[in-house]
């Protein structure tokens, strides 16, 4: 697929492999025998009979080849042709993806004896047969493909005003479309490719041209409100670290419409100056006013991640490393066709769509709901600098569908060894692409007590008792390289009932040319690289449902305030803490408070032993920031989502998700405005969902070199019981020692029946290859 900044010169359309169809749907080959290698650190995870049949799973592979058949019928009367065949001003299919189930269809399913709810795929058809050119969705279902199966237009998930439709100009730009754009590019770039090669030794003779030795590569957005259609192409050298190696030099185009012929240059940047014509650019360099003073490099070896012998020894590296390993075996149960999962008491489902990658539905703990849904929504990026890529750059992941990039885990490295390692998988073309080990699920140490004391008396020993419970995680883990970074998506489902969501950024840093005066944009990080700082925002939805849908959202604020206390008149007034509760009574967005001084909880009217409102609280973790700038041309309304921390509206079947994957090029008149979704509905005692921002301004640093380090490029998030139960959620857990000291007794302790493990721990090299992508049918 088309990755964003997308290497024109290196476009090429993937051929789907053969088809396997005995390959059954998402799994790994689960080994049927226990692993007597190494302690069960490799044995499968015993299985489990999901309640329900999976009402989120993403549409089988026969659906969408089925769906593509009926779409492609002549009697659908769309009218398409095949994508290979395909130019700009055909209509044809740009992708098939699961279409999200009503939460009101699958309530009455999970929870009673409703029907389950049927399958419906949403098909992507970019119509530029029309009269007027657009790309419109439509929904397709019931599954699978019957008399009964319509195709009806997908205008109710979209509040814009045009439903499901996008303008050809803010339409994805696809391949179709960069090619469109070529001919005028490579027109322009013959006219001074003598000046490129002298001052970059580069030229560029076109995508498809063995000559051309420079890489074209565009930002999004492409359009302000459709009207009208721009393409910015900055260079870089060609190679595996590509995106480290920038060429100060950019070619502006104006592209409105289908008709190439009416494609013009807007102008040409380089040196910090603008060209309006090639002759401008032309005069200027004549008289020597254009220079290359900080030259990239064209060898990229010193931008691979591969050991860098030059950079010395440390003293015992040469031993492997600590691992986290399952070493008592697996402690969660998976039922892989179902895609559900239990764990310590926790059970949730998953689902997987090309647009939004891994969402997690019906999260529970010892049966009771926390949450409906826990899933990513965007994966946005702004840039900032004076050149126009770096300040015109804002990327929005779901518009390249950030659920393809999820691609082989490496396992002990990425993944502990002996993680449980699952295909993912998402409709590609009339196919079903399978990313093989591309999800992994493991137990890990917290590498803390969930709780621990020391209690009796004083600081000797003697008459005291220590209880210290071992602290573990399950963990969902998944990594999305969407072109540049990679995206590392973690969920941690804790033993004491608290779930955490983290993400992590590595990989090349979208770089710029060094520009001696643009400190204000980021540090030289290398011979002719500046490192351009960026705000990273990534939007989650976590639609609470404690207990059931009848949900509240309490704020706890601590204030100070001035009073007195009558057993110590001598001080007169002063201060002291006190809480102020209230709910939130209509949706909203919000920000954590200074100095975290509210705390946010979702709570149910039902009540625990104690009386209390049992809930979940909103835990502020690492780096929990929202987008800087807020009126920006290129976010004005389409990035709503990103600019506060937190946000809370009332669940709608017409609300599913924050953004829609084509909103980037619609800043000023956005296909999906989340601003709209705040329109004065109660959000007390009501089904709310909850969205929050993590994410990280990357102040960038000689450190990005050669990628971005998962160490510091982290943010995350803590969702913890809040009077939810009348107790921690640790008495019951048997991996524990509570030790007992008498004076004069030796130390004992129980260990409530858990032995250690006996045996001899031998890791395996990865059971991982790199698996080729699959297609199935
Ligand atoms: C995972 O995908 C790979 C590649 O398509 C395939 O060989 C393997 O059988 C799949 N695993 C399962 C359990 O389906
Ligand atoms: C795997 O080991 C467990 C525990 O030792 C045992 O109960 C079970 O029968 C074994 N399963 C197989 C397939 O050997
Ligand atoms: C069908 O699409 C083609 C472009 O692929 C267009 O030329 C033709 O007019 C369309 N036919 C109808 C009936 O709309
Ligand atoms: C979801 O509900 C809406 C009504 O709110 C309806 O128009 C739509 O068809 C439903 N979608 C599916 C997939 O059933
Ligand atoms: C790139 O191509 C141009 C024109 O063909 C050539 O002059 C230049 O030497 C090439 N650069 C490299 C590094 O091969
Ligand atoms: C899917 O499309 C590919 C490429 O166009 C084609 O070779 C293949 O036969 C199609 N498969 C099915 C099942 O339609
Ligand atoms: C850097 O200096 C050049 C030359 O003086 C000037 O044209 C340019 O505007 C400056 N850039 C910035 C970002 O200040
Ligand atoms: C408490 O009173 C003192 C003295 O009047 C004042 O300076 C302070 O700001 C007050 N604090 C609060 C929280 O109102
Ligand atoms: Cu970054």
């Amino acid at each position: 697929m088309l990755t964003r900044s997308l290497a024109v010169a290196f476009l090429a359309a993937a051929a789907p492999v053969v088809a396997r169809p005995d390959i059954s749907f998402w799994k790994r080959a689960m080994s049927p025998t226990n692993d007597t290698r190494s302690c069960g650190v490799y044995d499968s995870a015993p299985t489990v009979k999901a309640p329900k049949v999976n009402p989120w799973a993403q549409i089988s592979p026969a659906d969408v080849t089925a769906v593509w058949d009926l779409v492609h019928a002549p009697e659908s009367g769309l009218n398409l042709t095949h994508p290979d065949k395909a130019t700009l001003t055909d209509n044809y299919v740009y992708f098939i993806d699961t279409l999200h189930t009503n939460k009101s269809a699958v309530l009455p399913y999970i929870d009673g004896d409703g029907p389950q709810p049927a399958k419906y795929a949403r098909v992507v058809i970019f119509e530029g047969g029309k009269e007027e050119p657009v790309s419109q969705e439509y929904m397709v279902g019931p599954l699978p493909v019957t008399p009964e199966t319509s195709i009806q237009k997908l205008d109710y998930i979209f509040n814009g005003g045009k439903g499901g439709a996008v303008p050809f100009n803010a339409r994805y730009f696809d391949g179709k479309r960069s090619q469109a754009t070529d001919a005028l590019l490579t027109s322009v770039m013959a006219e001074i490719n003598d000046i490129t090669i002298a001052l970059f030794g580069g030229a560029y003779y076109g995508s498809g041209d063995k000559r051309t030795n420079m890489t074209a590569a565009s930002p999004t957005p492409v359009s302000y409100d459709g009207t009208q259609a721009f393409r910015t192409i900055m260079f870089r050298y060609p190679g595996l670290s590509s995106y480290l190696t920038p060429i100060d030099f950019y070619v502006i185009l104006d592209i409105p419409g289908t008709d190439p012929s009416k494609y013009t240059l807007r102008g040409i940047v380089t040196n910090e100056r603008f060209f309006a014509t090639v002759a401008e650019f032309r005069a200027a360099y004549d008289a020597g006013e254009i220079k290359n003073e900080f030259p990239q490099t064209r060898d990229q070896t010193w931008g691979l991640l591969d050991l860098k012998e030059d950079m010395g020894v440390r003293d015992l590296d040469d031993r492997l490393a600590p691992q986290s390993i399952e070493i008592g075996g697996k402690r969660y149960k998976v039922d892989v066709e179902q895609q559900y999962v239990e764990f310590m008491g926790w059970s949730f489902y998953l689902s997987f769509t090309r647009t939004l990658g891994l969402m997690m539905f019906d999260i529970k703990f010892k049966g009771e709901r926390v949450m409906y849904e826990l899933s990513l929504q965007e994966a946005a990026a702004q840039y900032a600098g004076f050149q126009p890529k770096a300040a015109n750059t804002v990327y929005h992941d779901t518009y390249y569908s950030i659920g393809t990039y999820s691609s082989t885990l490496v396992e002990g490295y990425d993944c502990p060894f002996g993680a449980t390692m699952l295909n993912i998988s998402f409709p590609e073309g009339n196919g079903t692409q399978v990313h093989p080990q591309a999800l992994c699920l493991y137990e890990a140490d917290s590498g803390f007590p969930v709780s621990r004391h020391r209690t009796g008396s004083g600081n000797d020993y003697g008459f005291s008792r220590i209880g210290s419970v071992k602290g573990s995680a399950l963990h969902l883990r998944h990594i999305a390289t969407i072109g540049n970074y990679d995206y590392m998506f973690n969920y941690a489902f804790h033993v004491d009932a608290s779930i955490e969501v983290e993400v992590r950024a590595s990989g090349y840093l979208q770089s710029s040319p060094y520009y001696k005066n643009q400190s204000n944009f980021g540090p030289r990080i290398y011979e002719g690289t500046q490192g351009s700082f960026h705000d990273h925002i990534l939007t989650f939805k976590a639609d609470f449902d404690i207990l059931d849908t009848k949900n509240s959202l309490q704020v706890t604020e601590l204030k100070v305030v001035n009073q007195s206390q009558p057993w110590f008149p001598e001080l007169g007034v002063f201060e002291q803490m006190e809480l102020e509760t209230s709910v939130m009574a209509e949706e909203q967005q919000f920000n954590w408070a200074p100095n975290n001084q509210k705390m946010y909880c979702v709570v149910s009217d039902k009540t625990n032993i104690w009386g209390e409102k049992r809930g979940y609280r909103m835990v502020p973790g690492k780096s929990n920031v929202h987008l800087s700038i807020m009126n920006s041309p290129f976010t004005r309304d389409q990035s709503t989502l990103l600019k506060t921390n937190l946000a809370v509206t009332k669940v709608h079947d017409s609300e599913p998700y924050a953004n829609s994957w084509q909103n980037i090029n619609l800043p000023w008149a956005p296909q999906q405005d989340f601003g709209k979704f705040f329109d004065g509905e109660s959000v007390d005692g009501e089904d709310l969902a909850v969205w929050f921002n993590l994410g990280m301004h990357h102040f960038t640093r000689a450190e990005d070199i050669p990628v971005t380090l998962y160490s510091e490029a982290v943010s995350s998030i803590v969702f913890a019981p809040q009077n939810f139960f009348d107790r921690a959620q640790d008495g019951d857990l048997r991996n524990r020692r509570w030790v007992v000291a008498e004076a004069g007794e030796p130390l004992a302790y129980e260990d409530y029946g858990v032995p250690l493990a006996d045996c001899n721990v031998k890791l395996e090299e990865p059971v991982t290859k790199i698996l080729p992508w699959d297609t199935v049918y």
